[in-house]
């Protein structure tokens, strides 16, 4: 019985990034990234745990994709590890033992049907980059745009999909103004806009240098995140609000929203200097004063207009919105259920979120990653019944199916994720996966949501 309608032709997938699954942290000449180091020192991992194991899907990398083409799945993105290619970032030599790895996982999936869709960037820079000036050094860019190349030149044969960063957003407010990821600086606001600003600058350089390299014609974009608000209500009013709030530059958007990282580097757009300077001068720790801090803004972003070539698509990682209305937000959780990680479930952010962003950046959008941590756990049985996963998903995608319905072009939904990985300062307490990993024996087994997911996919190819 087919319950979602979807194109024939729609993508499903599923999504991983390195150092989540990987582990094999330092086997084959890999160098150390800020995330190996950060586990080590910062204190702040829920369980204290860290990447060096993981789902040790250096070694199983082939079950895992085995048992997603069991489920239909048609596309798989994952990310390259760039301490695995260069150790130190910007070695004279790339390391041949970490191309040779992502040669035998993207030969597996073709062996398998599966499309590899690359991240070149999700969060593992090379600890050396760091330690000489990290993303406000133009070497580290002119090393990543170097990375970027290599990794096309190698591997566009193979794959068509690539992405260069994923979720600038979350790179920076994380990482460069909370602490809660690596490399845990806590810098003011308009520190941590610099950062935001040289990973467009990083991304807007990759592009062409990546299409030069290339041996077939790829296909590029990268995976934007940020606040998303849907309408309390389908009247106009209330619309155009929720639209307003959601690329709005108040405070609590500046760090998590879509539009000052895709303004640049889509529609080749500046930030609004007036509107956010007040914002991000009331954050300053030091007496700068209005005058000091728009001067800045417009010092850094005045190469706006250099920092967009053509894209391919969007990709967007949506987890949940906000309920907004004409009146203002409702609360942020009150009257939502949520998910382990007290995420809101609010599905509607899946139809109205998409359509957001495509009347603004008009590029075809790919979902590359939506999903949920949920208390999952074995039964009695040997099973994993994650109802609430299930439940989630039909909910979202229902609402995504809306969205492709009105005429926005949603070309795949990757799941975030195919097995329960390393989930950053969480640790191993967050469990994401469709496939459950029992890590004291490295056993996959399989949730009644991957069973659920296989249905669904093969219903909708009907
Ligand atoms: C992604 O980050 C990452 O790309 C991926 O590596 C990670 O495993 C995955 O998500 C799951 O976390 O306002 O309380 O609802 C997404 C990070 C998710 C952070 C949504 C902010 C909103 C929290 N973001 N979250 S809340």
């Amino acid at each position: 019985m087919k319950h979602i309608n979807f194109p024939k032709d729609f993508i499903w997938g599923t999504a991983s990034s390195s150092y989540q699954t990987e582990g094999a942290y330092n086997r084959d000449g890999k160098g150390a990234s800020i995330w190996d180091t950060f586990c080590q020192k910062s204190g702040v991992i829920a369980d204290s745990s860290d990447g060096t194991l993981a789902c040790c899907y250096y070694d199983n990398y082939e079950e895992d994709i085995r048992f997603m083409a069991d489920a239909g799945i048609r596309a798989y993105r994952f990310s390259v590890s760039w301490p695995r290619i260069f150790p130190n970032g910007d070695d004279p030599a790339v390391n041949p033992l970490g191309l040779a790895f992502y040669d035998r996982v993207i030969d597996c999936c073709i062996r398998y049907g599966i499309q590899p869709h690359i991240t070149l960037f999700h969060w593992d820079l090379p600890q050396s980059l760091s330690d000489r000036g990290g993303w406000l050094s133009a070497h580290t860019i002119e090393a990543f745009v170097r990375y970027a190349a290599v990794i096309c030149e190698h591997f566009s044969d193979r794959v068509t999909y690539f992405s260069t960063i994923n979720e600038p957003q979350i790179i920076t407010k994380m990482g460069y103004y909370d602490g809660l990821h690596a490399p845990g600086y806590r810098l003011s606001m308009l520190e941590t806009l610099d950062i935001l600003h040289a990973l467009a600058k990083a991304h807007a350089l990759a592009v062409p240098a990546m299409r030069r390299a290339a041996k077939k014609p790829v296909k590029i974009g990268f995976s934007s995140t940020g606040n998303l608000c849907y309408p309390c209500s389908e009247n106009e009013a209330d619309i155009c609000a929720a639209r307003t709030m959601t690329f709005a530059n108040t405070k609590e958007n500046i760090l998590f929203c879509h539009h000052i990282f895709c303004d640049a580097v889509i529609n080749g757009l500046a930030p609004d200097f007036e509107a956010l300077a007040p914002e991000i001068t009331a954050d300053l720790k030091s007496d700068d004063t209005l005058n000091f801090v728009t001067q800045h803004l417009k010092n850094v972003w005045n190469d706006c207009s250099e920092l967009n070539p053509p894209l391919d698509f969007l990709g967007l990682n949506i987890y949940n919105g906000r309920k907004a209305g004409a009146d203002g937000f409702t609360k942020r959780y009150a009257g939502f259920p949520k998910t382990a990680l007290k995420w809101p479930v609010t599905p509607e952010v899946m139809n109205w979120g998409t359509r957001f962003l495509y009347e603004r950046y008009h590029l075809p959008i790919f979902i590359t990653e939506n999903g949920l941590s949920c208390n999952d756990h074995i039964f009695l049985d040997g099973k994993v019944h994650d109802a609430e996963r299930i439940d989630f998903l039909t909910r979202y995608l229902l609402q995504l199916s809306e969205s492709i319905k009105e005429g926005t072009p949603v070309m795949g939904y990757f799941h975030w994720s195919f097995t329960d990985n390393f989930e950053w300062h969480s640790g191993y307490d967050e469990r994401f996966g469709l496939v459950y990993i029992d890590y004291p024996t490295q056993k996959r087994i399989p949730k009644d949501s991957y069973y659920w997911y296989r249905n669904l996919i093969a219903d909708s190819a009907e």
